[in-house]
């Protein structure tokens, strides 16, 4: 097995989940929020920066690097790891969710999705097959089956044939795969938002008996409350000795009720693409530190984070450098947005640990959001 999930503990008090998952490029502490970097570098920040503020997982794309530069390319540098220099442990998403939301002209069929190239306007196609062709040329450590990810709303009998596809899709991805002993095979739970449905498509995944399982179809739009609902009677249909994966969620509150609700991995690409634009996540909620209300101000981005950011520069400072386009400016919000999931990830975990992850949950939704919801 080429990831081992141990359960070290649960909350008593919520009945999170804290454990550990080891994989050949370390081991990661869970709950864990993954930073996203999509085309083989996390936006703005190099791998040591990424180490120096906890990262010890990333996810890459395999939509992205299929398209450019080339999967072959990938693995002739000797694989993602060695081309990015990153030795810690990776996730590649299939390309099933990019490929909906990022091409154009897409079809769907059995076979699998003809689309045409974001970038270049060139017909191409993925398959299962071809999803897992392209992952185990890459060679991330986790590796996501090839799924449709179906809008919301959407028509239950829509879903239901979606769903179902994305099944047979699954078994066609475990006889493609051509590294079962060095790369974990994720399967994704499908169904939308339809009850009896999410509990077919996991006692299908649960049946193949797979290293992990990911949620799948959640965040698309959908009110918060209703994906917490999806998650509360999916996740107890999993085995307790395999990871959990909510794919593509990653604001502060979701970490923490995914957690709550038995969920131990997350990625989203929110702390670095709104860190972009000046918009920051701190302790006291979130500060679009572009505003003229910032000009002068000298104290730091968050008072209560000792991040490199924090630690030396001015919300002024940062201000100037956002509204000046300077690069660095963007470097220095993207470092704090991680650093500051991370830090929460952590204390979540430290909560797991001592049964309060409840009352540390009530604490930080009035402190960040100024309610408890
Ligand atoms: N499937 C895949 N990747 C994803 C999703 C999904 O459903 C989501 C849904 N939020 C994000 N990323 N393969
Ligand atoms: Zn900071």
């Amino acid at each position: 097995m080429p990831v081992r999930y141990e359960l070290i503990k649960e909350c008593k008090q919520s009945g999170a989940r804290l454990g550990r998952l080891h994989t050949p490029h370390g081991t990661i502490d869970t709950p864990i929020f993954m930073p996203v970097g999509t085309q083989a570098t996390v936006k703005a920040m190099s791998p040591e920066e990424l180490k120096e503020m906890g990262s010890q997982i990333i996810l890459s794309n395999t939509y992205h690097l299929f398209l450019r530069p080339g999967h072959e390319i990938v693995k002739e540098a000797g694989g993602l790891h060695t081309f990015m220099n990153w030795d810690r442990a990776i996730l590649t998403d299939s390309g099933g969710f990019q490929v909906f939301s990022l091409s154009q002209l897409r079809n769907i069929t059995e076979e699998g999705v003809s689309f045409r190239s974001h970038l270049s306007g060139e017909k191409l196609f993925i398959s299962p097959e071809k999803a897992m062709e392209i992952q185990n040329a890459l060679g991330a450590d986790i590796i996501m089956a090839f799924d449709e990810c179906p809008p919301y709303p959407a028509e239950r009998d829509y879903v239901k044939a979606s769903a179902e596809r994305t099944y047979r899709w699954l078994k066609r991805c475990i006889s493609a795969h051509q590294r079962p002993g060095d790369q974990a095979l994720f399967g994704i739970v499908q169904g939308g938002m339809y009850r009896d449905l999410r509990e077919e498509s996991a006692r299908q995944l649960v049946d193949l008996d797979l290293p992990g399982y990911a949620v799948g179809g959640l965040s698309v739009g959908e009110p918060k409350e209703i994906m917490y609902e999806v998650l509360s009677y999916t996740t107890p249909l999993l085995p307790k000795d395999k990871p959990r994966y909510l794919m593509g969620v990653g604001s502060p509150d979701a970490l923490i009720q995914g957690a709550i609700l038995g969920i131990d991995m997350f990625d989203c690409v929110l702390p670095t693409r709104i860190a972009r634009n000046g918009t920051t996540m701190t302790s006291q909620g979130r500060v679009v530190v572009r505003n003229a209300k910032y000009a002068r101000d000298f104290s730091p981005l968050d008072p209560n984070c000792d991040c490199y950011t924090c630690r030396n520069y001015s919300r002024a400072y940062l201000r100037h450098l956002i509204k000046a386009d300077e690069i660095f400016g963007l470097r220095l919000t993207s470092y704090h947005n991680l650093y500051f999931l991370l830090r929460l990830m952590e204390k979540v975990r430290q909560a797991i640990m001592e049964d309060r992850l409840l009352t540390f949950r009530d604490e930080f939704m009035s402190q960040y959001y100024g309610s408890t919801h």
